[in-house]
């Protein structure tokens, strides 16, 4: 998972970037990076950190322009390196640069003909590298010297037809303008909306309404799956269709965790969302058992607090903070001789002991992925000296990978793959463990105001919407997981030395 920007403006947009890059900043806390155009010069700062930290004063003066766009990096396996943080640049034609989120799940073949046919070289084993020449190819072949929105809008098209996957990319063609689009399934969010200055109107396109909130921009709209919007530098807003066969089936994983709150995600407030898994939780646990004995319910912050306040509002129980957070985690050193060390939960969360001791209290959390954080908490919550520890999963069990850029581990890494709802309460420790139905996810994000019928749900379900992907597909990248681990190969390497093999 990773947040993008770009913003169209009438001064300089260095600033309005950064502060766009922290509020979306959640997305992605491994690299992140910013490239500005000014006078037909691209201006780059990206390494690996959070927006505070790649970004100094030194580093802000050089990255002038009244256009720009940015990106940070959520570290997926084998994505650590600096010269993966994004934006990728590709000199031919123009200059085009390029942030992406999402993953492509046909990377590999699309490698090989990039190399084989478009004759280009790809530098890293990110597919956001792939994706940008794959546009840039399209680009070129409309023969243009300047090109318009109608040739940036093909080559849009074109990337749709070769490019498999969830994907939201935002490019800067240096000296013409930003271009962002979204997948033919539009799996992975994109908004954009404009503000209105003195100087007249700036336009950002990015992955969360809130960036637009917090910078006073007006949402104007999601774009549609297979959409483009295309600013031009002097401040000219296109839209068209390139997809032939769009249709929209969002990431349902961006309400459950991923999205911050206060974001709308194709007309839906995530935060309603969250309320809504909170009531269809309570009513599964009435159905469950009418006569429960919870005396408290307790959110594991930070996700889940929303969810289990409409909880404990339905089952009529108390609401408790059971657990403090810190806020302020530092930075693990590595010692001479020692291995990099995992903070544990501990450092992280603390319980209050006076909202557990002698009471059955009924812990919430968004979801249960590997089922490593929760094991601790429950076991936090027993030395508080809970009576029973109940345990409560906003989403239902997580039991297939995610391939469309949310780093979910392969399947062997969760916990519930295989596995039934009791064995996964054994596992964690948990008396008693209730998840969330899917049908039940499905309505409390689609069923409110706006309606959207299908999401992609293939880390509940197992099925992908792109229809590209089968056990193979999964086994080799477990297999590139594994061997990125390992021997710290890069993950997409090893799919493409599996592919020549
Ligand atoms: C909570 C994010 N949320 C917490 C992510 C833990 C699964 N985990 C998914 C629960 S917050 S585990 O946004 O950081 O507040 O199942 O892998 O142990």
């Amino acid at each position: 998972m990773c947040g993008i920007v770009g913003i169209v403006g009438k001064s300089n947009v260095n600033q309005a970037l950064y502060d766009a890059l922290t509020v979306l900043q959640h997305r992605g806390q491994d690299a992140a990076g910013i490239v500005t155009s000014h006078d037909g010069r691209l201006f780059l700062r990206k390494d690996n950190g959070l927006v505070r930290d790649v970004f100094h004063q030194r580093h802000m003066q050089r990255l002038v322009g009244h256009m720009g766009i940015g990106h940070v990096r959520y570290p997926t396996a084998g994505s650590s390196t600096s010269a993966e943080a994004q934006p990728f640049y590709v000199n031919s034609p123009y200059g085009i640069t390029l942030a992406h989120n999402g993953n492509l799940t046909n990377v590999e073949q699309l490698a090989k003909e990039i190399y084989e046919s478009d004759l280009r070289h790809v530098n890293t084993n990110s597919d956001s590298e792939v994706l940008l020449n794959v546009f840039a190819h399209e680009l070129a072949q409309r023969g243009k010297l300047q090109p318009t929105e109608e040739d940036v809008f093909a080559a849009v098209t074109d990337v749709h037809n070769r490019c498999v996957g969830g994907y939201a990319v935002v490019a800067m063609v240096t000296g013409y303008g930003i271009v962002g689009f979204r997948d033919p399934h539009g799996i992975r969010p994109i908004v954009f909306g404009q503000r209105h200055t003195d100087e007249g109107v700036e336009y950002m396109i990015a992955s969360e309404s809130v960036s637009l909130d917090v910078l006073g921009f007006t949402l104007i709209r999601d774009l549609a799956p297979g959409e483009a919007v295309y600013i031009t530098e002097d401040g000219k807003l296109h839209t068209r269709q390139c997809a032939t066969n769009p249709s929209l089936t969002p990431c349902i994983f961006e309400h459950v965790y991923l999205a911050r709150p206060d974001s709308i995600i194709d007309g839906v407030s995530v935060y309603k969302a969250r309320l809504r898994m909170g009531e269809k939780l309570a009513e599964k646990i009435l159905r469950e058992r009418p006569d429960h004995d919870i005396d408290v319910v307790i959110p594991i912050p930070d996700t889940s607090r929303t969810a289990a306040l409409e909880l404990a509002n339905h089952l009529g129980v108390k609401f408790r903070e059971g657990f403090v957070k810190n806020r302020y985690i530092g930075r693990t050193f590595i010692m001479p001789g020692q291995a990099a060390r995992k903070k544990s939960v501990r450092q992280k969360l603390n319980a209050i002991e006076l909202e557990f001791r002698g009471k059955n209290v009924m812990l919430v959390d968004d979801s249960i992925v590997r089922g490593t954080t929760c094991k601790q908490i429950i076991q936090m919550a027993r030395e508080a000296g809970a009576k029973n520890v109940y345990f409560c999963s906003a989403a239902p069990a997580v039991r297939y990978p995610n391939v469309y850029g949310i780093d979910m581990p392969s399947a062997h890494e969760l916990i519930a793959h295989n596995r039934s709802t009791q064995d996964v309460a054994d596992l964690i420790g948990a008396d008693w463990l209730i998840y969330q139905d899917l049908p039940d996810l499905i309505e409390a994000v689609g069923g409110g105001k706006i309606k959207i019928e299908h999401f992609d749900c293939a880390v509940f379900d197992g099925k992908y919407v792109t229809g590209d992907v089968d056990e193979a597909y999964l086994n080799k990248i477990e297999q590139a997981r594994n061997d990125a681990s390992k021997v710290k190969t890069q993950a997409v390497s090893a799919i493409i030395d599996l592919y020549n093999n």
